[in-house]
């Protein structure tokens, strides 16, 4: 049995940044940790990679040879590493059993979201004994804009169904908030409780009081949106 993670995020949400960081923590520990770059439209990266995806096949080559975009051929790199899973296989075969391996991903969400390539290269890497989870990365600085934190907490929810592991969602960039105190609201929030008290929606019962009050003096619109927003909080706290 082998363990890993596979890091996942937005582009440029700090995948690649993550991965050197615990590769040189882990160092300083003295225990192992390996990285793996499965992003075939890697550009640059610091950490020391055991494997590379560019090897057997990067976006680059594919655009020049198929004419395909950046995106689509991204698609085509992950398919054609699907259909020649002996490479990524044979050479993870070769690792010892205490040996940790962290998988840099692509950040096309597509690829999660959208479509089942990433599932399949994950069930490929179980079906050689690895234990794997999921890490979200999420820009911390999406926290002083609610519907982007919004949208980027959905995206994290929606790779935990997508692909079905153990999921932490890692919030980056934390030295680039501003406002410290509205991030230890998060980093001390009651997590036994699954509750986080993010984004507050008290108001609504006031604009659902003043609309029983007075119909149609407050729009239509922003009570329904309101409500939405309520929901979905409720989904992301897991509350019922
Ligand atoms: N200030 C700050 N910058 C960071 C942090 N993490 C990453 N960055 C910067 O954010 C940019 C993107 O980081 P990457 O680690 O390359 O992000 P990525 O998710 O691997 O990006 P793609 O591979 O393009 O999807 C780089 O310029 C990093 O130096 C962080 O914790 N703080
Ligand atoms: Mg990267």
């Amino acid at each position: 049995m082998y363990y890993g993670q596979v890091v996942i995020g937005p582009a440029g949400s700090g995948k690649s940044s993550y991965c050197h960081l615990i590769q040189g923590m882990a160092k300083t520990l003295k225990r192992n940790i390996l990285v793996v770059n499965l992003d075939p439209a890697a550009e640059q990266f610091k950490y020391e990679c055991i494997l590379d995806v560019r090897d057997l096949i990067s976006v680059d080559d594919v655009m020049e040879l198929t004419k395909l975009g950046p995106n689509g051929g991204l698609v085509y790199a992950m398919e054609y590493l699907i259909e020649n899973p002996e490479w990524l296989l044979e050479e993870i075969g070769n690792l010892g059993e205490d040996d940790y391996v962290l998988f840099d991903c692509p950040g096309q969400l597509e690829l999660y979201t959208h479509m089942d390539l990433m599932r399949r290269v994950i069930d490929s890497l179980k079906r050689v004994g690895f234990n794997l989870c999921s890490v979200a990365m999420v820009d911390s600085t999406f926290l002083s804009d609610e519907p982007k934190f919004f949208s980027g907490i959905l995206m994290a929810l929606s790779i935990m169904m997508n692909l079905e592991l153990p999921h932490v969602t890692v919030l980056s960039k934390c030295d680039l908030v501003e406002d410290k105190q509205n991030l230890s609201k998060y980093l001390n929030a009651d997590y036994k409780q699954k509750k986080v008290d993010f984004y507050d929606l008290s108001h609504i019962e006031q604009l659902k009081k003043e609309e029983e009050e007075a119909p149609a003096a407050k729009s239509k619109f922003e009570l329904k949106f309101h409500n939405l927003s309520q929901k979905i909080k409720q989904i992301v706290n897991l509350q019922t």
